[in-house]
């Protein structure tokens, strides 16, 4: 299989054919956990690349669409299957290349096979609306369309997991795909397509071009033979996304930034709440869009709390992931870890107070990787910068509140929203903030992140579009409506105008 223990040399998918890039360059893979070790080298691809996969994925939309949808799915069930049987290697490639412990990774596959499995059922579904006609003798219903080509960009944080959201309702739909990897993280995806290819996909239906966002990113949003675009990733690069969709009205989905909060109310049961805490924060260092980056506590149990979080944040063990004792492995890249340092500096600079970590993770080897330590500010304010943005790194800000409506209101002032969870055991808080909470996700004693693939994933305000992935509100991105009208009356029937004759 393609899980590759020793570097190798990859190429662009085209086609059904792996090829080089045109202009002959290469990036490369290394092990964020060890800069020495190189993972692989892959094709930094440029517009013509862009053009040939296009080319192959509009030519094979023209079949894809006819082939019904469920025989579509069983190519999908067949990849889960393999997803399932080669787990664990997918995952130690995916740690290799991405930094992130085992446990996480293989759950990384694991949201992969949820979705390929969701999504091949959904081969049988894709239903639309059968609804009676105001006429007589006339039939109305509506049914789902392939968009045709979609464009899609993914992110380093979740490999193999972000692109089976976008690929397997892209797939099941009837769309053909171009897929322009992380430029950290491609081997997951090629892994990925590896799959599909051996589970029967066609040529030209699924194509990949590796490279940088300018140089293979733009070219893919701009073109002209793009129908849609999926992308996840910064705020910053979105805006540019979504300018390149703008000009041709292309539909593009959004999926960017959060600064997601844990509220911890004086009645909840404060050892779950520190746990979901350190959970929420520092999972995959703090580098989900979901991740906790603020924890707001009530003042009555903020001391404590603030003990309790700090005595198990300075316990978690920073190192490879590929070891098994391992609850934090690194940063993904040198800027990330340059990112995080920085707002550091910021947070210690507005006069937050630094509890725990703060500096980069050298000692033990660590200095082969991107290590940061886990940190916690303390006694920030809500408009402080690292309050505000997101850092994408493990650093939480804990907020103290007075009340239940101030905590809401620290919730919702910031430009993102994404997830949010309150712990409580008050049914009416509970519902409260279920109901007032600005965000796309929101949870109930339990932490920011978690999300599962059968219901939608995405967030309002600077965090998306509008658009959600996952569950059939992926359906609803992938596929367009056309409305049928079928007049078997042999006359014309004029709609609001000739009523039914009742007699
Ligand atoms: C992301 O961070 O981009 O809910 C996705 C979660 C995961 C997905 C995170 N299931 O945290």
């Amino acid at each position: 299989m393609a899980t590759s223990a020793v570097p190798k040399v990859h190429k662009n998918y085209i086609n059904g054919e792996w090829v080089e890039a045109r202009g002959g360059r290469a990036l490369e893979d290394r092990n964020p956990a060890n800069r020495a070790e190189l993972i692989g080298i892959f094709p930094a691809s440029t517009q013509d690349d862009v053009n040939d996969a296009v080319d192959a994925a509009k030519a094979a939309f023209r079949k894809w669409r006819l082939v019904p949808a469920p025989k579509r799915a069983e190519i999908l069930y067949r990849a889960a299957e393999t997803l399932v049987k080669r787990k664990e290697d997918l995952a130690r490639d995916m740690t290799r290349e991405m930094g992130k412990p085992l446990s996480e990774t293989r759950g990384d596959v694991q949201e992969a096979i949820d979705m390929t499995y969701y999504m091949a059922g959904e081969g049988r579904r894709l239903s639309g609306q059968t609804v009676p006609s105001e006429l007589p003798n006339k039939f109305a219903m509506s049914v789902r369309e392939p968009l045709g080509v979609v464009g899609m960009i993914t992110p380093w944080n979740f490999p193999m997991a972000i692109p089976s959201w976008k690929m397997m309702p892209a797939l099941v739909c009837g769309n053909t795909v171009v897929i322009k990897p992380a430029t950290d993280t491609p081997l997951s995806t090629y892994n990925l397509v590896q799959i599909l290819i051996e589970a029967g996909l066609p040529a030209g239906v699924v194509n990949i071009v590796n490279g940088r966002g300018p140089d293979t990113g733009m070219p893919l949003v701009t073109h002209a033979g793009v129908a849609a675009v999926s992308f996840t990733g910064s705020t910053e690069t979105g805006h540019l996304v979504n300018q390149g969709c703008a000009t041709s009205f292309k539909p593009c989905h959004l999926e960017m930034g959060g600064k997601n909060i844990i509220i911890v109310m004086d009645d909840a049961n404060l050892e779950l709440a520190v746990e979901g805490a350190v959970w929420g924060g520092f999972g995959t260092s703090g580098q989900r869009c979901t991740a906790a980056s603020r924890v707001a506590v009530h003042k009555k149990v903020y001391k404590e709390f603030l003990d309790r979080f700090a005595d198990r944040v300075k316990a978690l063990k920073v190192g490879d992931g590929l070891d098994p004792e391992t609850e934090m492995g690194p940063l993904i890249n040198q800027t990330q870890l340059e990112t995080v340092m920085k707002y550091v500096e910021i947070g210690k600079a507005e006069g937050a107070k630094l509890v725990t970590g703060g500096h980069r993770a050298e000692s033990g080897g660590l200095a082969r990787g991107w290590y940061h330590e886990p940190t916690i500010f303390a006694d920030v304010t809500p408009k402080m910068r690292i309050a505000q943005e997101e850092i994408f790194g493990p650093v939480v800000a804990l907020i103290p509140f007075a009340s239940f409506d101030e905590a809401l209101e620290i919730a919702d002032d910031v430009a993102y929203g994404l997830s949010a969870s309150i712990y409580t055991r008050n049914v009416n808080q509970a519902y409260r903030a279920m109901r007032d909470l600005e965000t796309g996700i929101v949870y109930v004693n339990a932490p920011t992140i978690g999300a599962e693939i059968q219901l939608p994933f995405g967030g309002t305000k600077s965090t998306g579009n509008g658009h959600r992935e996952a569950g059939t509100a992926a359906i609803d991105f992938y596929s367009e409506w056309k409305t049928l009208y079928i007049d078997y009356s042999d006359r014309l029937q004029r709609a609001q105008i000739d009523t039914a004759d009742l007699s």
